[in-house]
Formats: structure tokens, C-alpha cells, sequence
């Protein structure tokens, strides 16, 4: 029997950390998809805050990707200060908040309030990012300067970010507690960060030859050894394009629609998972709404939502007299 949770959503309706525009629609569309309806399907109480986003939209005719860098920096550093915050209030209140991005540079602000809370109760922090990428550049190290491929370093605690990126709003992880899982795209120098500071990379060749069962058992043992919060970060793209194709950087050979359900199950089942993101949909992108379906899907999954119901005991027969 699932327990009932208090779930509280938190929608970030951004791009600015990403090269591609269009997840700043992620929330809404999540919404559409029928994200509440599934969680209280489930009997789960919901309640949803709407969306942060940045204070006026911009009348800009120069595409994202060209913008002045200072700009979508300030408005990343801007959200998570403010997500972190509202995030933190959230968890000392004893609730669940689910993320709604947005591109991945949420996280910067989503992960802070975790350490923030845990930090505070002495409960040590465990993260599962989920994705095609490892999001473990630094400035120094990005071939892009995309900030949503640099949220784990900066939780982490690497060097290079400038003073900026720094503040009260931020929390510490140790990266010897951070896994990723489905990663089939990581950059050369973002490797050797990642070995340097021994972050778990369960890569897609990893889930070829071990299966997500026998991973996940481990590193759900990991967390459950020490009593830590785990939270989840998942990102669309962690997903084989065929079945998500609403994102904006995608990359062949990912997690199958089962195995992304069997990883979501096994959450739901070691009762884990304090905190959840939901990234990187960028509906303008997606085909019909495929994509936001498949996550609502996922959430509901990590929620508990089985396929023979919760209630399917043992079969009983009935016997005709
Ligand atoms: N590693 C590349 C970079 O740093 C691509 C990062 C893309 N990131 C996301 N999130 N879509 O996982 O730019
Ligand atoms: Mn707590
Ligand atoms: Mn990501
Ligand atoms: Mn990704």
C-alpha cells in the first residue's frame, strides 16, 4: 500500500540556462499532461504554487542561444536563489516538492534547498540524476557555456564558478553521494572531473550489461545504510529519443519506457525519495504532447502507481456451487 504524501509543485518556467528555447513551457505542459489528476489519482493531497519565472519577459528579437551570456546567467542565479528558498520552505514543512523545469540549471536552486534542510537535521544527502549528460561542466571546462549542463559541479562544490554564483541560497553535496544514471553523453574534460571527484556514473553501457535492477538495488542499499534523503533529478533526455522526443538535446540510445518505469518503481517501493525535479520538456519540441505524458507517467510511477492496482492481493477464486 503506497503511502499518502503532501506533494507540493513548483513549476520553473526558464530556458535561460539552456541553448535551445521553448522549456520555459515545460510547467504548463506537465500540467496539460495531467500531472495533479495522476497524483491524486493516487490519493496523494497536491497542492500546486504556480511558476517562478523571471520579472518581465524580454522583448528580444536575438535568439537565446545568441543573448549576452550575463544576461541568462543573471536570470539562472536570479531563479535559484528564489527556488532554493521557496524549495526549503517546503521541506521544513514536512512535504514533498516535485520541480516543475524548465531546463536542468533548476537544479542549482532545487538540490540547494535539499542540502540546505538535510544539512540542518543532520540527514545526509543522496542524488540521482538521471540523464543522457552528466551536467558536470564548469565554466572552465563547458564547450558551450550552457549553464544547464553545469549544475552538478556547482552543487558539488568545484572551483571555477565566479562569486556570482555564490550565496546563502547554496548547498553542498558530496559528489561521492551523487550517481548518474543513463548518461551516454559526457564531455572530455567533464569525465575527468567526474572520476577526479568520484561521482557514480551508471552509463548506458553499464544498463546494457548489469540491467537497472541490480544498479538501482545497490545504490538504493547506499542510501538506506546511512538513512539519507534521496533526490531525484530527472531529466527528459535521459530517455531514448523514440520515446521522448520533446527536448532540446537529445542524444540516441537511452533509457526504454520500461526500464524508466522499473527505475521510477523501485523509488517508489524503498520509500527513499524526499524531492523530485521534472526537466529539460520543451513542449514546443515535443510530438503531440508525448513526451509531458510519458513524464506524468513516470511521476505517477515514483508515486506509486502499479500496474495491477494497489489493492490486487492474492488472486481469490470463486467457486460456482
Ligand atoms: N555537456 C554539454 C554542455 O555542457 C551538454 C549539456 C546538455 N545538458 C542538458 N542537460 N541538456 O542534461 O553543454
Ligand atoms: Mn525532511
Ligand atoms: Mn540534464
Ligand atoms: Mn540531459
Amino acid at each position: 500500500m503506497s503511502k499518502s504524501r503532501r506533494i507540493d509543485l513548483v513549476g520553473i518556467a526558464t530556458a535561460a540556462g539552456a541553448s535551445v528555447r521553448g522549456c520555459g513551457m515545460g510547467p504548463e505542459a506537465l500540467r496539460v499532461a495531467g500531472l495533479a489528476e495522476a497524483l491524486l489519482e493516487l490519493e496523494h493531497e497536491v497542492v500546486d504554487h504556480g511558476d517562478l519565472r523571471r520579472p518581465h519577459p524580454l522583448l528580444d528579437a536575438t535568439p537565446a542561444s545568441q543573448r549576452l551570456p550575463d544576461e541568462r546567467r543573471r536570470d539562472v542565479l536570479d531563479l535559484a536563489s528564489r527556488v532554493s528558498d521557496q524549495g526549503l520552505a517546503i521541506l521544513d514543512a514536512g512535504h514533498f516538492p516535485v520541480f516543475l523545469g524548465g531546463d536542468h540549471s533548476i537544479a542549482m536552486g532545487t538540490v540547494s534547498a535539499v542540502a540546505r534542510h538535510c544539512t540542518a537535521q543532520g540527514k545526509p544527502v543522496f542524488v540521482l540524476w538521471i540523464d543522457a549528460h552528466a551536467d558536470f561542466n564548469t565554466p572552465d571546462t563547458s564547450p558551450t557555456g550552457n549553464l544547464h549542463g553545469m549544475p552538478l559541479a556547482l552543487l558539488c562544490g568545484e572551483p571555477g564558478f565566479s562569486d556570482e554564483f555564490q550565496g546563502a541560497w547554496l548547498g553542498r553535496i558530496d559528489p561521492r553521494q551523487v550517481s548518474i544514471i543513463g548518461a551516454r553523453s559526457v564531455d572530455r574534460e567533464e569525465r575527468k572531473l567526474l572520476s577526479a571527484r568520484g561521482v557514480e556514473v551508471l552509463d548506458m553501457r553499464k544498463i546494457d550489461e548489469s540491467g537497472v535492477v541490480s544498479l538501482m538495488r545497490t545504490l538504493l542499499a547506499r542510501v538506506k545504510a546511512v538513512g539519507g534523503h534521496l533526490h531525484v533529478s530527472l531529466d527528459l533526455d535521459a530517455m531514448d529519443p523514440s520515446i521522448a522526443p520533446g527536448g532540446g538535446t537529445l542524444v540516441p540510445g537511452g533509457l526504454s519506457y520500461r526500464e524508466a518505469h522499473l527505475i521510477m518503481e523501485m523509488l517508489h517501493d524503498s520509500g527513499l525519495v524526499g524531492s523530485l525535479d521534472v526537466v529539460e520538456l520543451n513542449p514546443f519540441l515535443d510530438h503531440g504532447g508525448t513526451s509531458a505524458t510519458l513524464l506524468v507517467d513516470l511521476v505517477a510511477s515514483l508515486f506509486g502507481r502499479t500496474i495491477m492496482g494497489e489493492a490486487a492481493g492474492p488472486v481469490e477464486f470463486v467457486t460456482e456451487d
